[in-house]
C-alpha cells in the first residue's frame, strides 16, 4: 500500500494523473513538494542519509553538496532520446522516433513497480516567470531526490506552480524514474501531441531534470511552432556601453561551447565602461512584441553549468555564484571538503576523491572531475544578473549570435546579410562534439541553431518557422556567426576568448545600432581588422587578420557539406534556404 501524503493541490486533472502514476510505479510513499525552506532542509537531510548527497565543507562552501552519479550516467544520451509523434515524418530525420503506443507500452513495462521501496516526489514547477501568460507549468513525478532538489534551483518550484495552474489541465506531464540505471533500459521519450515526457533509467541533468531540455526545448519548440513563438538553446545578455546604453543579444552555441561563459562575461581592464548583464545562460523563449521586435525571456531559475575550465580568470562571476547553496555533480572532493576540477586556478590538490569515489593524486590516469561535471546554482546569486532577468515581458533583442567550435573555416565574427541569410547561416552551422553528450568528442557535425539534439519536430519545418517569424518581425534582430575556437598551425586557439570576447561583441553591438565599419565578403559582412580593438591584447595584427580570413578551398568543401546536410533532411527544407545556398556558391564563384 502506498502512503499518500496531503496533496498539494485540489486540481482534479493532477490528482487523477498522479493516482495513475502511483499505480504504475508502486512507490512506498508519495511526497508533494511545496518548495519551502523547511522542505529543502528535510530533503537534503534525507539525500545525505541515503547517500545521494555528501555535505561539503559548510564553513567554506555553505549550503553546498556533492553528488556522484553512476559512472555510466554522466551525460545526455542522444541515441536513447526519442520524439514519439503519431506520424514519423513529424519528428523528422534528425530525431529518433518511436510510435507513441509502442513507446508507452515499452516504458510502462520498465516503470511498472520501479519505485517499490522508494518515495515518489511530485514536483510542480513553472518554466518562465510566475504569473506571466508566457510561462508554462510542468509537473515532474520522480523517485530521485537529486532531481527534486535540483529542480528546486532550476525552476520556480512548489506552491507557486499550483497557484499558477489552478484548475487547469494545461500542464506538461513528466514521469521520471532512475529505475535501475541500466543503459539497456534507458529511454527519454517525448510525446509532444500529449504534452508528456517519460524518462527512465538515467539521473543525469539533461535526461532527468525534465523542465530543462525536455520541456523548455523539445516540447516548447513544438508548442512554439503552433503558437507562433520560439524556444531556443540560447544565452541572453545585455551589453552596456560607456554611455549606459544596453543592447540585448542572444547566442546559440552547442553544448559545452561557451554559453555560460559568454553570459557571465567580465570585460578586460582595457575596455573601460563596458559591462555585460546576465539574463540567461542556456535557454531563451522568444516572442514577437507589440512593437514588432523580438523579446526574450529565460524560462529557468538556475544554472546547470560545466565545471571544468571554470576559474577566477575565465569566469569570475560563475566562481562567485557557486560559493554557496550549490550542488556539485561529479567533481573532485579535496581533503578539506571543498571541490576541484581540471582547469580550476590555484594549486592542483595533492590528493582527493575523484568523481567515481576513488582516491586521486595528480599522477592518476583518470581525471579528478568528469569532463561533463557540473554545478547547479540559483541564478539570483550571480553578481552580473540583470535587473531585468525576471521581467515577465522579457528583454528586446537587437542581435542573435550563432557559433560553435570550428578549428578552421569560420572566422571570428561575421554578420549575415539579412534575416533569411542569417537563418541559412544558422541552419548550416557545425561544431565539434563535446563531453555534454555520450559518444565521440571532437567530431565535426552539423548542429543547426545548436538545436540538433533539442528540436522536438522536423528540422525542415523548424527552418520554415524561423523564416516565418522573420516575416512577422517589423524590426528583426541582426544575425551573426562567431567562432572563438579557430586554431593556428600549431593547433592552439588563435583567439584569447572568455572576457576578450567583448572585443567582438563591441563590433556586433555597433552593427546592431547601425554603426560600425564592415567589409562585404561572399559569406557576409566582416569587420576590418581595425574595427576590433586590440588595446591591451598581445594578439598581433597578423593573427587577427588570420582570424578574419576566409579560405576558399575550405569554403568549397563547406558548400558541399551544407548541401549534403540539406539533402539528408529531405523535402521539407524550405526553398529559400536552397536559394541562399546557391547564392553563396555564386558569390564564392564556385
Ligand atoms: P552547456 O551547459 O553544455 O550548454 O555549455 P555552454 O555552452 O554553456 O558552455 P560553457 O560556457 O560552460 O563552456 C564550455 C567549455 O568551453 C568550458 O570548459 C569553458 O572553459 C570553455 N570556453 C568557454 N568560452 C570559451 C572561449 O571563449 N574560449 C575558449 N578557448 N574556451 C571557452
Ligand atoms: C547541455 O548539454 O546543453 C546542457 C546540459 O546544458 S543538460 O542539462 O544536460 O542538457
Ligand atoms: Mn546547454
Amino acid at each position: 500500500m502506498t502512503v499518500v501524503a496531503q496533496a498539494g493541490t485540489t486540481n482534479k486533472h493532477v490528482l487523477l494523473w498522479i493516482e495513475e502514476m502511483v499505480k504504475l510505479c508502486k512507490p512506498d510513499r508519495v511526497h508533494w513538494c511545496n518548495g519551502s525552506e523547511e522542505e529543502k532542509a528535510e530533503l537534503l537531510k534525507e539525500a545525505v542519509r541515503v547517500g545521494d548527497f555528501e555535505a561539503l565543507n559548510q564553513e567554506k562552501l555553505p549550503g553546498c553538496y556533492l553528488h556522484r552519479s553512476a559512472p555510466n550516467d554522466v551525460a545526455r544520451t542522444e541515441h536513447l532520446t526519442f520524439i514519439c509523434t503519431r506520424n514519423k515524418d513529424d519528428a523528422g530525420p534528425t530525431n529518433n522516433w518511436m510510435e507513441p503506443k509502442e513507446a508507452y507500452q515499452k516504458l510502462e513495462a520498465i516503470f511498472d513497480g520501479a519505485m517499490r521501496g522508494r518515495t515518489l516526489y511530485v514536483v510542480p514547477f513553472i518554466m518562465g516567470q510566475p504569473g506571466s501568460p508566457f510561462s508554462k507549468v510542468g509537473i515532474e513525478v520522480t523517485d530521485s531526490l537529486y532531481v527534486a532538489l535540483n529542480m528546486r534551483i532550476m525552476t520556480r518550484m512548489g506552491s507557486v506552480a499550483w497557484k499558477q495552474l489552478g484548475d487547469s489541465n494545461d500542464f506538461t506531464r513528466g514521469l521520471h524514474s532512475k529505475a535501475d540505471l541500466n543503459e539497456n533500459r534507458r529511454y527519454i521519450c517525448h510525446f509532444p501531441e500529449d504534452n508528456t515526457i517519460w524518462s527512465v533509467g538515467s539521473g543525469y541533468g539533461g535526461n532527468a531534470l525534465l523542465g530543462k531540455k525536455c520541456l523548455a526545448l523539445r516540447i516548447a519548440s513544438w508548442l512554439g511552432r503552433q503558437e507562433g513563438w520560439m524556444a531556443e538553446h540560447m544565452l541572453i545578455i545585455g551589453v552596456e556601453d560607456p554611455q549606459g546604453e544596453v543592447t540585448y543579444l542572444t547566442g546559440a552555441f552547442p553544448s559545452q561551447c561557451g554559453k555560460t561563459n559568454l553570459a557571465m562575461l567580465i570585460p578586460p581592464a582595457s575596455q573601460k565602461g563596458y559591462k555585460v548583464w546576465t539574463v540567461g545562460d542556456d535557454i531563451a523563449w522568444l516572442r514577437i512584441g507589440p512593437d514588432g521586435r523580438l523579446w526574450a525571456t529565460n524560462p529557468e531559475a538556475g544554472f546547470f553549468g560545466v565545471a571544468p575550465g571554470t576559474n577566477t580568470l575565465s569566469n569570475p562571476n560563475a566562481m562567485a555564484t557557486i560559493r554557496r547553496d550549490t550542488f556539485y555533480t561529479n567533481v573532485l572532493k579535496k581533503p578539506d571538503g571543498t571541490v576541484w576540477w581540471e582547469g580550476m586556478d590555484g594549486e592542483t590538490p595533492r590528493e582527493g576523491v575523484d568523481w567515481r569515489g576513488n582516491r586521486w593524486t595528480p599522477d592518476s590516469k583518470e581525471k579528478g572531475a568528469h569532463p561533463n561535471s557540473r554545478f547547479t546554482a540559483p541564478a539570483s546569486q550571480c553578481p552580473s544578473i540583470s535587473p531585468q532577468w525576471e521581467d515577465p515581458k522579457g528583454v528586446p533583442i537587437s542581435g542573435i549570435l550563432f557559433g560553435g567550435r570550428r578549428a578552421k573555416v569560420a572566422p571570428l565574427v561575421v554578420q549575415a546579410r539579412n534575416w533569411q541569410h542569417g537563418v541559412f547561416v544558422a541552419a548550416t552551422m557545425a561544431s565539434e562534439t563535446t563531453a555534454a553528450a555520450t559518444g565521440k568528442v571532437g567530431v565535426i557535425r552539423r548542429d543547426p541553431m545548436a538545436m540538433l539534439p533539442f528540436c522536438g519536430y522536423h528540422m525542415g519545418d523548424y527552418f520554415s518557422h524561423w523564416l516565418a517569424m522573420g516575416k512577422r518581425l517589423a524590426n528583426p534582430p541582426k544575425i551573426f556567426h562567431v567562432n572563438w575556437f579557430r586554431t593556428g598551425e600549431d593547433g592552439k586557439f588563435l583567439w584569447p576568448g572568455y572576457g576578450e570576447n567583448l572585443r567582438a561583441l563591441r563590433w556586433v553591438v555597433d552593427r546592431c545600432q547601425g554603426r560600425g565599419e564592415a567589409v562585404e565578403n561572399p559569406i557576409g559582412f566582416l569587420p576590418p581588422a581595425s574595427a576590433i580593438d586590440r588595446t591591451g591584447l598581445s594578439l598581433t595584427e597578423e593573427a587577427l587578420k588570420a582570424l578574419l580570413s576566409i579560405d576558399r578551398s575550405s569554403w568549397e568543401e563547406e558548400l558541399q557539406l551544407q548541401s549534403e546536410f540539406f539533402h539528408s533532411l529531405g523535402e521539407r527544407v524550405p526553398q529559400a534556404l536552397w536559394e541562399e545556398h546557391a547564392a553563396l556558391s555564386k558569390r564564392l564563384d564556385l
